[in-house]
């Protein structure tokens, strides 16, 4: 992490326009990158970007726009330059030398976020993991300098290529030691999610900022922290959807997604994200308001999908509606995606509406069967009443016989439960 002085942080963002590609889409990106860095309160001193066919695999952009941006960083204090893409190694170790500033690449700065907002220790651990991850094959520039300097202070030529294999080394102990005890806290988790598996499962899932956390907020009257900031959310949290609906339906908050949200993270969280993994029903929160609702939604599928939680039912829920004042762009929102449930926390019936929504579906499907329960088995039977409706029960000299009317999901949970 960066240590961040009294004085704001002055950044130029700058975006590499693809020939092949809509300028909204580079517009799109810069705005994002931007309120990636104003959610770390740094100061936008300007924006700017080239259009090219591919990118320089050494110098990223030409010498003409890189001599450019030199100058403007000269007349404008600029401290730090946010380039929209990920820069390879050696990109990134070219340019900062040429422009002789600081730069960041997109995962870059989501690790920064993500450093800033890590609360527990799991969810630190799980981001040093990621960053040192990403600054393995950047160590190179870092000692460069020392075999430049030959002769100078007790640095002979190849010291800095010593000094190199010592910081991979010691970085890939530190790399190892966080992978064990990450992997020692999700089996704690395992084992807790296996304590609530009689329970229905409901995940939140989303873009960064969609409203996830302050749904479940109104929901459950809980006070997790929501902001309008980016990955306010790093921690998974689980809490009770107050419902007639038996078992009991626990609802749980995970981290946002963005578009290419770097792998390492992913990696990294991958055991948070557990709780969507094992989730029923996942609602898939969308900020309505939002011009780019459509790239949001596909960025979440293809994160669930890389999750391995693309086949999890899951309810569209269209938030921020009031944020949508225009009648005509409501209806083409409320059209353009038929199956979405309409809501903002900030009003009531429709929070309602979506709970009722929410109950429907663990309610759906009942169908009549009967089962044998083993006597040693006996237990299950109480669970049972709270799983369904149970119909007739019979002492027989083989088991319990029960008649019962339960649903697809709860019947899933019953089986788990005869299996254990
Ligand atoms: N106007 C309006 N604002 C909302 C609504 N829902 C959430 N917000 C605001 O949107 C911002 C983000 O809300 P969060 O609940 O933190 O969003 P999140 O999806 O949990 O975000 P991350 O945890 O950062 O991924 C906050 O400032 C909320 O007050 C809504 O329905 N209407
Ligand atoms: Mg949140």
């Amino acid at each position: 992490m960066i240590e961040y002085s009294q004085e704001k942080i002055r950044v130029l963002l700058f975006a590499v326009h693809f020939k092949s590609e809509k300028i909204e889409n580079t517009q799109d990106s810069l705005d994002e990158m931007e309120s990636l860095a104003v959610t770390l309160d740094f100061e936008i001193v300007g924006r700017d970007y080239q259009t090219r066919d591919r990118l320089d695999s050494k110098s990223y952009l030409g010498t003409g726009k890189l001599n450019e941006i030199k100058c403007y960083i000269k007349d404008n204090n600029i401290n730090l330059i946010l380039f929209d893409r990920e820069l390879s190694p050696n990109q990134g170790k070219f340019i900062e030398s040429y422009l002789n500033c600081m730069v960041w690449d997109r995962t870059q700065l989501i690790l920064e976020i993500f450093a800033n907002h890590a609360r527990t220790p799991e969810s630190r651990d799980q981001v040093e993991l990621a960053q040192l991850k990403y600054m393995l094959p950047r160590l190179v520039g870092l000692w460069a300098h020392l075999d430049r300097e030959k002769g100078g202070i007790g640095a002979s030529k190849g010291t800095g290529e010593k000094q190199i294999n010592i910081d991979r080394q010691l970085i890939g102990k530190r790399i190892s030691r966080l992978e064990k005890s990450l992997k020692k806290v999700a089996g704690e988790r395992q084992t807790q999610s296996k304590q609530r598996f009689s329970c229905f499962q409901l995940g939140v899932v989303g873009y960064t900022n969609a409203g996830k956390t302050s749904l479940i907020n109104r929901l459950t009257g809980a006070k997790l922290l929501a902001q309008d900031k980016l990955f306010a959310t790093l921690e998974s949290a689980t809490r009770s959807l107050p419902s007639k609906v038996r078992p009991e339906i626990l609802i749980s908050d995970t981290v946002g997604f963005i578009k290419n949200l770097p792998h390492n993270l992913v990696a990294s969280f991958r055991s948070t994200l557990s709780v969507v993994k094992n989730a029923d029903l996942l609602l898939h929160v969308v900020d309505a308001s939002s011009p780019n609702i459509a790239q949001h939604i596909e960025t979440t599928e293809q994160v669930l999908k890389e999750i391995g939680a693309s086949d999890i039912p899951r309810l569209l829920v269209l938030n921020k509606m009031d944020l949508v004042s225009d009648r005509l762009e409501k209806l083409i929102l409320l059209k353009s995606y038929p199956e979405g449930q309409a809501v903002s926390v900030l009003e009531d019936e429709s929070v309602f509406s979506l709970k009722d929504r929410i109950e429907e579906h663990f309610q759906d499907g009942f169908s009549r069967d009967s089962l044998t329960l083993p006597y040693d088995k006996a237990d299950i039977l109480a669970r049972l009443y709270q799983l369904g409706t149970v119909e007739e029960v019979k002492y027989e000299e083989d088991g319990i016989h029960i008649t019962h009317a339960i649903n697809q999901t709860n019947k899933k949970i019953l089986s788990n439960l005869l299996k254990s």
